[in-house]
Order: C-alpha cells, then structure tokens, then sequence
C-alpha cells in the first residue's frame, strides 16, 4: 500500500469556464478522497514557489500571468498511487493532443497560447505534492 496525497489546482480557465465542479467530480468519482479545498486567488510568490522548477523557461512569464489572471481551485486529494492516478485523469499537458476521456482531452484545447490553459494541475512525485500542498494550504 503507497497512501498518498496530491495537490490539484483548477487553473484560471477552468474556474472561469464553471468546470470546477465537473472537474473534481471526475477525480471524486475515480475513488479518490477530498482532503481539502480552497477558491484562492493566488499571489505572484506563491507561483514563483509553486513554478520554481520552470524559472527561466519560455513559458515562464505567460505561465505566472495566465495564473494570476483569476482564482483557482486549491484541493488536497487522498489514496493509493493518487499522483499517478490524478495525472493519468488529467491527461497529457497539450490539451490539444491529450486523448479523450482525460480532463485536458475532454475539456480542453488550443485557445492561441498552445498548452498554456490546460484547467489543472496535479504534482508529479511525493517530493513535490508535500512541497506544493505546504505553498497552497
Ligand atoms: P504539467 O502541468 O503537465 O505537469 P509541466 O510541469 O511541464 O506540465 O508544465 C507546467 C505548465 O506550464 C503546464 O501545465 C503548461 C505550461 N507549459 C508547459 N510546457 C509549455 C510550453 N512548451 N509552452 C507553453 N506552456 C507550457
Ligand atoms: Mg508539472
């Protein structure tokens, strides 16, 4: 048994598109427990933080700004393998590609920023769920 946990983010589009509700429905409805949750509008240390990894990329500064732009949705959620689990459901990071049946497949496309508003996040390894849930909650 590997019980973890992991922090999601509905980005700015997905709050701004009413999705929230769909999108953590589809992460409850898997099995995965809600641990916590937040509507937040973040600061921009908070995604220097949470993007550190990123400093100096392209994409970094449109990055900060799509997500600074409205609130997201902060949420803790619970279970076994739940990193590998949420990113499989979330789906590959270009929505246009990601394949169907995935949150970025289904809801998601290019909107004229190629994969900039992809509606979550979700953190990639134990190290960095705990590093993120401590910016976030
Ligand atoms: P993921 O969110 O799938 O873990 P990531 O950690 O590589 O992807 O990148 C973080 C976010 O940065 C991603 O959700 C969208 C944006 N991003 C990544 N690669 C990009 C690129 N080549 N051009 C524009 N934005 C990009
Ligand atoms: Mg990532």
């Amino acid at each position: 048994m590997s019980t973890e946990r992991t922090l999601v983010l509905v980005k700015p589009d997905g709050v701004a598109r009413n999705l929230s509700g769909a999108i953590l429905s589809r992460i409850e409805a898997k099995g995965y427990v809600l641990a916590d949750l937040k509507l937040v509008q973040a600061g921009r240390d908070q995604l220097e933080a949470h993007y550190a990894e990123h400093l100096g990329k392209p994409f970094y500064e449109p990055l900060l700004e799509f997500m600074l732009s409205g609130p997201v949705v902060a949420a803790i959620f619970e279970g076994e393998r739940v990193i590998e689990g949420f990113r499989s459901l979330a789906g590959a990071t270009d929505p246009t590609v990601a394949a169907p049946g995935t949150i970025r497949g289904d809801f998601g496309r290019d909107w004229g920023q190629k994969v900039q508003q992809n509606l979550v996040h979700g953190s990639d390894s134990v190290e960095s769920a705990e590093r993120e849930i401590a910016i976030w909650f």
